[in-house]
């Protein structure tokens, strides 16, 4: 993986060390939607493959996501979700991020918001991906207020990654389509940032027609870096779950905002593109299985 010293040099491996360095803890609070790559079908191997163990807390069993399915079942665990975590405090596990996406009620947002304050400690990463929204429209099984529930979540995160929609119900600003201008999207950011997180990854950013990308913001910093690539047509069911493992994945292996996010971009956009040239069902996920070796690759640098 990537470490660095304060100048730069790369420091592992350090040839001083005689045990290999700590390896990263993740934990995935995430649905299991059985079949239709999402959730924690995608970020587990996506964390794991880049070195980190991944820690789950699944919060429901589904036979599908809810994207186009008709007729999924739906587990719904809440109950089990604080008796895991009841169940470790002897094991004193110490986290390096808590990642959370996909989450069905308000009540299930109370309980990860809970859970955040049991298990931040000096170094855990909070990253939140507030998965609810798209092209305008809230999805259709949540209620219309669901956006408060994941703006006081987002309040807690140290990152957060939603995508235009997301950003615009949890800050009041009118949604419109792209392309954005430049001062549309600041604009967008500062009030994304007011909401409390220090790191903010905005999706479905473009200024031109054809391409697409990603914004991310570091308020303390003061700096905004963009990564593009040219549109590919079509809407790919649960592409914000492959960025966002993978923006998790660098962040906790030492990458800076930038850095993870235009790797999100590039292994988001490749997977898409092979899913598209298979003509897969757009429902049943992206091929991001085949760039997990070169994803390794590019991280080991
Ligand atoms: O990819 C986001 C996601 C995760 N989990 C479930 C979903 C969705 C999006 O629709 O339905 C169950």
């Amino acid at each position: 993986m990537h470490y660095k010293d304060c100048q730069g040099n790369s420091i592992y491996p350090d040839p001083r060390l005689t045990v290999p360095m700590q390896q990263k803890r993740v934990l995935a609070i995430h649905d299991v939607s059985c079949f239709g790559r999402c959730s924690l079908t995608v970020a587990l191997p996506i964390i794991s493959a880049t070195g980190s163990e991944c820690t789950v807390i699944p919060t429901a069993v589904l036979s599908t996501h809810t994207g186009g399915f008709e007729g999924y079942t739906y587990r719904d665990l809440t109950e089990d979700i604080l008796p895991i975590v009841e169940h470790w405090k002897g094991l004193d596990l110490r986290f390096d991020a808590v990642y959370t996406g996909f989450l069905g009620s308000f009540e299930q947002i109370g309980i990860v918001s809970g859970i955040f304050d049991r298990l931040k400690a000096q170094g855990t990463l909070i990253a939140v991906d507030p998965v609810m929204a798209d092209n305008g429209k809230l999805y259709g099984i949540f209620p219309e207020d669901f956006p408060r529930g994941m703006r006081d979540l987002c309040a807690k995160a140290d990152v957060i990654m939603p995508n235009i929609t997301e950003a615009c119900l949890m800050t009041g600003k009118e949604y419109v389509e792209g392309p954005y201008a430049r001062k549309w999207i600041d604009d967008l950011l500062e009030r994304l940032s007011g909401l409390g997180a220090r790191q903010v990854i905005l999706t479905g950013v473009f200024f031109e027609t054809g391409t697409l990308g990603a914004a991310a913001h570091d308020a303390a910093a003061g700096t905004t870096d963009y990564a593009f690539r040219d549109l590919v047509p079509g809407y790919y069911h649960g592409t914000g779950d492959v960025f966002g493992s993978v923006a998790v994945a660098a962040l906790v292996n030492g990458f800076g905002l930038a850095e993870a996010n235009r790797f999100a971009v590039d292994f988001t956009v490749d997977s898409i593109i092979r899913s598209r040239e298979a003509g897969t069902d757009v429902r049943f996920g992206v091929n991001f299985e085949a760039g997990i070796a070169g994803l390794l690759r590019d991280m080991e640098g």
